[in-house]
């Protein structure tokens, strides 16, 4: 069997959450190197990317024996666990599948555009990102975590259920990386249910693989990181991630 090709940066959450479920299910892959944005060779915006991914986004998968490609994190990750019978983490009982499908719909303008509003700004100090839009993706976060607080993390232990699903996974790559450990950019401190779910979820094996670019760019909300350090960063998660590759 040919590995499949996944194409972005340990950098990018979606990307991660690609990554993180591929080692899951110990499924091997190339990370090819995609530069987000970009035009140039090897850039998410280069003419040969957009013919595998007309939206010029990552992550975007590619199966080396059908040549079939695709993008949109959910949607690769949804496929991949259709294809393989992956229904620890994507059950095919139709009702257990559409409470993690709506989670990962309601993700985007929920979960994902807060933490890129929390994050961009402390990243982009030369965009001089308003103030208002990091007010407002806090208050867009802490609606959400309350919700997960006192309704679904309140009951079980995951997101859709008592073991981890794919809704876990997406929900982690971007509320985790706001940790004190990591970015640092978001108190925790008001949602005891959303704290233990983040510990729970360092347990989830490729957890620490995924999240190597992360422990290595550090504090971010003080001092943005340069250009260097975020390649830096990437660098070291990929060597980390051949390592736990190798070991498959
Ligand atoms: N909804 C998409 C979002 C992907 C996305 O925003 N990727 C960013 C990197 S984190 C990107 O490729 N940005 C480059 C661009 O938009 O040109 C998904 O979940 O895959």
């Amino acid at each position: 069997m040919h590995p499949l090709i996944l194409y972005g940066v340990p950098f990018s959450q979606p990307v991660r959450a690609v990554m993180w479920l591929l080692l899951l299910k110990k499924m091997p892959f190339d990370l090819v190197l995609t530069n987000p944005g970009s035009k140039g060779d090897n850039g998410s915006r280069h003419p040969d990317f957009l013919a595998k991914h007309p939206a010029g986004t990552i992550p975007c998968l590619e199966e080396r024996e059908t040549g079939f490609t695709l993008g949109e994190a959910h949607a690769i990750m949804t496929y991949l666990a259709r294809t393989h019978g992956w229904e620890d983490v994507y059950p095919s009982t139709p009702q257990a599948q559409a409470r993690i499908d709506a989670y990962l719909h309601y993700h985007h303008r929920n979960i994902r555009e807060a933490s890129v509003g929390l994050v961009a700004p402390s990243i982009r100090k030369d965009l001089n990102i308003p103030d208002a839009v990091q007010q407002a993706a806090r208050k867009t976060l802490g609606a959400a975590l309350t919700v997960f607080d006192q309704s679904m993390l309140s009951e079980q232990a995951y997101l859709c259920g008592d073991s981890v699903t794919l809704a876990d996974l997406a929900a982690y790559v971007e509320i985790g990386q706001l940790q004190g450990q990591y970015t640092n950019v978001f108190d925790f401190s008001a949602y005891p249910n959303v704290r233990r779910w983040l510990s729970t979820m360092q347990q989830v094996g490729g957890h620490d693989t995924v999240h190597v670019v992360l422990a290595e760019l550090g504090d971010i909300s003080q001092t943005a990181p340069d250009m260097d350090q975020i390649r830096g960063a990437n660098i070291k998660a990929l060597q980390a991630l051949k390592l736990s590759l190798s070991a498959l």
